[in-house]
């Protein structure tokens, strides 16, 4: 094991940008290292045998000890730089709450992300085709999570507590993806003024705009229609693609 670890990610990606963020905040050492996905550098063969069989990032290497999963990462950050309870919870049901939404977010919310993922880079991957069921599922999904998180953040501030938690940057960086392409409409956010006020908090924490800068970017560039050129091969946000035959 080693004092200062390797974070292996991508500003573009959205459970990248909340383990850096709960590093900054936390103020946890590391060496930053970016993985190029555009170009697939992440789809060698040598990665995935070195790193990640899933080629995804994130990837934390503490010394030999490699962990991937963006949930698994930060709670072995908590557990080995002794952060303060708020991010994994102090009682074992604050604990409990948390694991219960970084579970349920890996099937929901984290699956909404085809509607960003398809709207602005598939085209960028795969030149212009008809998206459009691709994107339909990814809204649906969204639209599912944000009536949950609604409904959710009627008990608390924050989605597990009156703190924050790990689970709120992971939940907000999904929001920070659909704002930096447009997904959500003002209208859409009208029917979710918790979320809304839940997603403003945490943008106004100070780490917040320096991890989301670069998606920032990248979205205006895509809604000015400009194309991001990529040598990558496949799905960036695999698991939210359409099966045929299984309806959505
Ligand atoms: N469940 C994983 C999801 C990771 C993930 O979706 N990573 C994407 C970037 S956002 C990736 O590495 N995609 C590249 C690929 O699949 O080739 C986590 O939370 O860490």
């Amino acid at each position: 094991m080693s004092s200062t670890v390797r974070f292996l990610h991508h500003p573009t990606s959205q459970p990248c940008r909340a383990v850096h963020q709960f590093m900054l905040e936390v103020e946890i050492p590391f060496e930053d290292e970016v993985v190029d996905l555009i170009e697939g550098d992440n789809e060698q063969q040598s990665f995935k045998d070195q790193y990640n069989p899933t080629g995804q990032v994130p990837i934390l290497c503490d010394g030999d000890f490699v962990v991937w999963e963006s949930s698994a990462i930060a709670f072995y950050l908590n557990e080995k730089f002794a952060a303060p309870d708020n991010w994994f919870g102090a009682t074992m049901q604050q604990r409990a709450n948390i694991q219960q939404y970084l579970h349920w977010h890996s099937t929901f919310l984290r699956r909404g992300a085809g509607a960003f993922f398809y709207t602005h880079f598939a085209e960028c991957i795969w030149g212009k085709h008809d998206y459009s069921r691709e994107i339909a599922k990814g809204r649906y999904t969204l639209d599912e999570s944000m009536v949950l998180l609604e409904a959710w953040l009627t008990k608390s501030k924050y989605l597990c507590g009156d703190e924050i938690s790990f689970a709120d940057l992971l939940g907000y960086h999904e929001f920070v993806s659909h704002v930096a392409g447009a997904i959500l409409s003002d209208a859409d956010w009208q029917k979710y003024p918790r979320v809304r006020q839940w997603f403003d908090t945490i943008t106004a924490r100070p780490h917040s705009k320096a991890v989301s800068e670069m998606i920032m970017q990248v979205g205006a560039m895509r809604q000015a229609g400009t194309l991001i050129p990529m040598n990558r091969k496949t799905s960036l946000a695999k698991g939210t693609e359409i099966t045929p035959g299984i309806p959505y």
